[in-house]
């Protein structure tokens, strides 16, 4: 049945040995799925490409002009210069890059996992897991209603599995070509592992023969253990599931000692504890129970006297890091890779540790738990097979570990306090507008951000943009840098009261065909973020210095990424967001739809430079003034 499964991945990501032989639920008919088809291109994706050196060099430079000074651009030309020459220690490394590249499937992905995130120590919240907020449902208000939504997301996320399980999720596209389809693997039965140096990231996939047939249940900070699939791999009934919510419910009227608050912690801090906690087998057995689970859903309480609980901000606080201790964080274990939360308002999202996959993958999956939700089934009938009780994950927890919870909950209400979140719907257009220019949407966004930024600033600043790389085996992301020297132009052009509006028009276009260039190349494996680290972290596996290119200010200031940016889109009305990844920077995540977008802006209330709400205006009449100039411009005079 797993014959096409990527096994000998399987097996090298997840330090595991799969074994086939899962039963499956038969749940949707064979009319509904195609079976094995998920992996049908998988074998033949592209090889993950090492770019020339000196066209990488030669971006480089084109990429820090517009964010440096000109006399700092010369000393940079000279590094840049000396480290591509024949016989520079450019040649040396991407010939060291080459080889590497010989011997491994995707010689970036094992690297990108350990230096993007298991080997990064700050804080999984805000810093990496990003949030979603759904959509509300109003039918499903109070407790019963939470219940009954509970129930049907769960049994609709168990839906996807089956796809992921049969292999029959459709094959995400790019400009018509398939893309890899791994990292579906790899979102359930996963979960992150603290350590006191480095995290760890543990797979359980389906093909295991004893594959994990249950899922978390977080209720005031107590975590439940439940079964989701019967002992022959069928599902449990949504009548069973609903039954098993309201046995949690029951039995927890008071909160426990928030210990999964500790998920929370700086890792370094997070692993010692872990490590110590993990000597007593009664928190052994609880956090592998967590760690195998399929996923988690908490139920939150996120009614609260005097408060809007749908509230798109506190929705998006809850998604991003629980809303803070005296809310939700303590319900919450951030280790996870998938953590749904349902409150009793009608309101739910996520939350998702990021090492494991990009937003396309989970998305895929909030989107179909919300195709399903939309289809209201309010009678889960009487069905039951009886299934065992929740399981409830006890902790021992000695007063040091009290202390340390005392101390994360202050930690977590310092970044509630320090973080700025603004959420906004742009209604005046969507894609539609930007397409009737014949222009790309992605790119029209992106040249708002930078409009946006220089009017907030009067300088252009070094901007990332996700880019997928999944048109390659194990491909994850390469950086789209927006900041170009046409943006550039772009904003000073509008900013210049001699220019005319024909010539905005003209700067307008140019940058957007700039940004799709850029875009174009970096899905095509020819961006520069990926390979700079690639010839940076083959200098370090060798021992040699960190070569001079990579110590230059010019390197820092274009790794200094003020804005920090995705999209990620979704056929629901989902709302992402994710923290800055500086201190001075803002975190932007834009779902676009046809008619409309969806944005969230995050930035830090420590930074005396940024202001999230404000940004959000003014992005909000950069857009506005760029559909403006387009739409009222007359066409430019031929030359
Ligand atoms: N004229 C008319 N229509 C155009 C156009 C033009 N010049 N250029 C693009 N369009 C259309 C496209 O056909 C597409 O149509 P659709 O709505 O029917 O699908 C739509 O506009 C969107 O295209 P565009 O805005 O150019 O963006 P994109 O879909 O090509 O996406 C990226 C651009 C960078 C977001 C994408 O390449 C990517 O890498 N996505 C992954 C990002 C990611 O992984 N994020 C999460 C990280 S965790
Ligand atoms: C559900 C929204 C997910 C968006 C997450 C995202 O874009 O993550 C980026 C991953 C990458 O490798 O580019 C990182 N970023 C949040 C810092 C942009």
């Amino acid at each position: 049945m797993f014959s096409r499964l990527p096994k000998n991945l399987v097996q090298r990501v997840m330090g595991v040995t799969g074994k086939d032989g899962a039963h499956l639920p038969a749940r949707l008919g064979p009319s509904n799925v195609h079976a094995g088809r998920m992996f049908a291109h998988q074998d033949s994706l592209a090889r993950l490409p090492i770019p020339p050196l000196q066209q990488t060099l030669y971006k480089y430079l084109m990429a820090v002009k517009p964010i440096i000074s000109p006399e700092d651009y010369e000393v940079t030309k000279k590094i840049v210069d000396d480290f591509g020459k024949p016989g520079g220690v450019g040649q040396d490394l991407q010939m060291g890059l080459i080889n590497r590249a010989k011997k491994m499937e995707n010689w970036l992905s094992d690297w990108w996992l350990k230096v993007a995130y298991l080997d990064y120590r700050s804080p999984v919240i805000v810093n990496v897991s990003p949030g979603v907020v759904f959509p509300e449902l109003s039918e499903f208000k109070g407790r019963e209603g939470q219940l009954k939504q509970a129930a049907t997301l769960i049994n609709s996320v168990m839906d996807f599995k089956y796809l992921i399980d049969t292999q029959s999720v459709p094959v995400d596209k790019m400009a018509g070509q398939p893309l890899c389809m791994d990292q579906y693997y790899k979102i359930l039965a996963s979960c992150r592992i603290p350590g006191p140096k480095r995290d760890e990231v543990k797979i359980f996939p389906p093909t295991l023969s004893n594959a994990p047939k249950h899922i978390i249940i977080a209720y005031n900070n107590q975590f439940y253990s439940v079964d989701v699939l019967r002992p022959d791999g069928k599902p449990y009934s949504l009548n069973d599931i609903y039954a098993q919510l309201k046995y949690i419910v029951m039995a927890t009227p008071v909160p426990a000692v928030p210990v999964g608050i500790l998920t929370t912690e700086h890792r370094n801090t997070w692993g010692k504890i872990y490590k110590k906690m993990k000597k007593d087998h009664v928190n052994k057995d609880s956090f592998e129970k967590i760690k195998r689970s399929l996923f988690l859903v908490a139920l939150d309480q996120d009614e609260r006297p005097g408060e809007d609980a749908s509230d798109i901000v506190m929705r998006g606080r809850q998604s991003l890091y629980g809303g803070g201790s005296m809310i939700s964080s303590g319900n919450r274990w951030f280790d996870k890779t998938i953590q749904f939360w349902v409150g009793t308002s009608g309101c739910m999202g996520l939350t998702y540790e990021h090492c494991t996959a990009e937003g396309p993958p989970i998305v895929a999956m909030a989107d179909q738990s919300l195709s399903k939700m939309n289809n209201l089934v309010t009678d889960f009938g009487s069905d039951t097979s009886n299934p065992p009780k929740p399981e409830r994950l006890d902790f021992n927890i000695s007063p040091d570990i009290v202390e340390a919870i005392e101390e994360a909950k202050h930690s977590v209400d310092v970044a509630h306090t320090d973080l700025q979140v603004s959420l906004f719907q742009f209604k005046e257009f969507g894609k539609n507008f930007p397409k009737s220019q014949r222009l790309s949407p992605d790119s029209f966004i992106q040249n708002a951000l930078q409009y946006t930024f220089f009017k907030l600033y009067g300088y252009s600043t070094a901007t990332y943009e996700s880019g997928s790389l999944r048109k390659y085996k194990f491909g994850r992301t390469d950086t789209i840098r927006s900041a170009t020297i046409e943006s550039d132009q772009f904003v000073r052009g509008m900013c210049d009261p001699t220019k005319t509006p024909s010539e905005k028009v003209m700067l307008l276009r140019n940058a957007i065909a700039a940004h799709k260039q850029y875009t174009n190349d970096v899905i095509n494996g020819d961006g520069i973020d990926r390979h700079l680290l690639g010839l940076k972290l083959i200098a370090i596996e060798n021992g040699a210095n960190v070569p001079d290119i990579f110590m230059d200010t010019a390197f820092t200031s274009c790794t200094h990424f003020r804005l920090s940016t995705s999209q990620v889109p979704a056929k629901h009305d989902l709302t992402m967001l994710f923290g800055p990844v500086v201190p001075d920077g803002y975190g932007i995540c834009y779902n676009p739809q046809e008619h409309h977008f969806n944005f969230s802006v995050t930035a830090y209330n420590t930074s005396p430079e940024t202001d999230s709400d404000r940004f959000a205006d003014v992005l909000q009449e950069s857009l506005m003034e760029m559909c403006h100039i387009l739409v009222t411009a007359p066409p430019a005079a031929k030359l």
